[in-house]
């Protein structure tokens, strides 16, 4: 059987590159709270990304409670079912209560047509979530948010350096949410950052992710350990002098992928909107009803071949057992995050991807699509 190829394989330079940072970090033996490199990333990052306010967060999870918490959201937040759990269950940690909406058939964000009529007098936030790291329809959403007074939220966990015609997308919105796990397109292990719009949310953020410390005796919001610690920094400091090439390389790999997959009965790609500079995170595919095997014998047909695909986003959100016992009262229906869902397939999808792996996906998808 050949090595097992999976959706994500995390991009490491080489490990030589680490050694000054550790080195620096045994001398010091500052490990974590604010270190040399927690405040260098951040430094470097912002001038990177090309927004003013960032804070690093111990995952991206923790970055959505923070961001969360710290525009003092509470009520009804409106968000999408199809997305990774920690979307929602962000809310949920925060005491708010998911408002689930259907997505717009081809970018598979927030529908925003579909925001008004689920707002309610608890109504406060809207957070939506850049799937694919393709942007929300941020005009719209803008615009409904400042006429019924809504923060508005971005979980653009996939978005990392992201672009629209105006820059990075990670300006819209009151705070955008970017995780750095190991799988994402910029990775610090685990991680993750909240841009936000000032200093003064900045110093919020970074006392809601150290307990909620004002200074040593005082706590008026008790907040989380969210920091992230040296070696994450660290590594984060290596990853960006390599990641404008990681994601060059993504990009030959998608454009492999849509050459050698196109027209083929069965199968319908994603497509991001054309106004964008995409980072190339993900490779969904649908299989759609054309197809003689079903979306769920296609990923397994795969794995046969020991090649791990993922359905991101299966089940939905509003589909897990916790979801469904909630009561949503102006959740509406969502037939198009039903049929994502239903049909979606992630392709592996990394920097360092070979020849030979790449021709063996296609030709096994190929013959499970029949
Ligand atoms: N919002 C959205 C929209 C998100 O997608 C996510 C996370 C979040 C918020 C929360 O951000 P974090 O708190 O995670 O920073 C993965 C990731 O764990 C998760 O970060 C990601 N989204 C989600 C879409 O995918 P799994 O359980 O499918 O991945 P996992 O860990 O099984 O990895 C997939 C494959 O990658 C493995 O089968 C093998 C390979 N892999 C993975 C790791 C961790 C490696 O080769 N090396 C590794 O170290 O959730």
């Amino acid at each position: 059987m050949s090595k097992p190829i999976f959706v994500a394989r995390p991009s490491l330079p080489p490990l030589e590159e680490y050694v000054p940072f550790l080195e620096e970090i045994w001398e010091t033996r500052v490990l974590s709270n604010g270190g040399q490199f927690h405040t260098q990333l951040e430094t470097e990052l912002a001038s990177y990304l090309g927004v003013e306010h960032l804070s690093l967060f111990a995952s991206g999870t923790a970055a959505l409670l923070l961001a969360l918490r710290a525009l003092g959201v509470d009520g009804e937040v409106i968000t999408t079912p199809y997305s990774f759990a920690a979307t929602a269950n962000a809310l949920v940690w925060n005491g708010l209560t998911p408002t689930f909406i259907d997505i717009d058939r081809k970018t598979l964000n927030l529908d925003a047509r579909a925001i008004e009529a689920a707002i309610t007098d608890r109504t406060t936030a809207i957070l939506g979530v850049h799937s694919y790291g393709n942007p929300c329809d941020v005009a719209s959403i803008e615009k409904i948010a400042s006429r019924n007074n809504l923060k508005v939220i971005y979980d653009a966990a996939h978005a990392f350096s992201v672009e629209d015609s105006g820059g990075s997308v990670l300006r819209h919105g009151d705070m955008a949410v970017i995780s750095t796990h190991a799988t994402k397109v910029f990775n610090t292990f685990e991680g993750g950052i909240v841009v936000c719009k000032s200093e003064a949310q900045k110093e919020e953020l970074d006392r809601l992710k150290n307990f909620g410390f004002e200074d040593p005796m005082t706590i008026n919001t008790p907040g989380l350990n969210g920091k992230m610690s040296e070696v994450s920094a660290a590594l984060g400091l290596v990853q960006l002098r390599h990641v404008s090439r990681y994601i060059e390389e993504r990009k030959a790999i998608h454009d492999r992928y849509k050459s050698e997959l196109s027209g083929i009965k069965g199968l319908q790609f994603y497509e991001y909107k054309a106004d964008i500079r995409p980072n190339f995170s993900y490779f969904p595919v649908f299989i759609t009803k054309e197809s003689r095997t079903e979306p769920k014998r296609v990923l397994e047909k795969m794995a046969e071949r020991n090649i791990h695909c993922r359905r991101y986003f299966y089940p939905l959100i509003s589909n897990f057992p916790y979801y469904l016992n909630q009561r949503e009262p102006a959740s509406s229906s969502t037939p198009n995050a039903i049929s994502a869902s239903d049909t979606v397939l992630c392709l592996p999808i990394y920097s360092d991807m070979t020849e030979e792996d790449l021709n063996h996906i296609c030709s096994t998808l190929k013959a499970a699509l029949g």
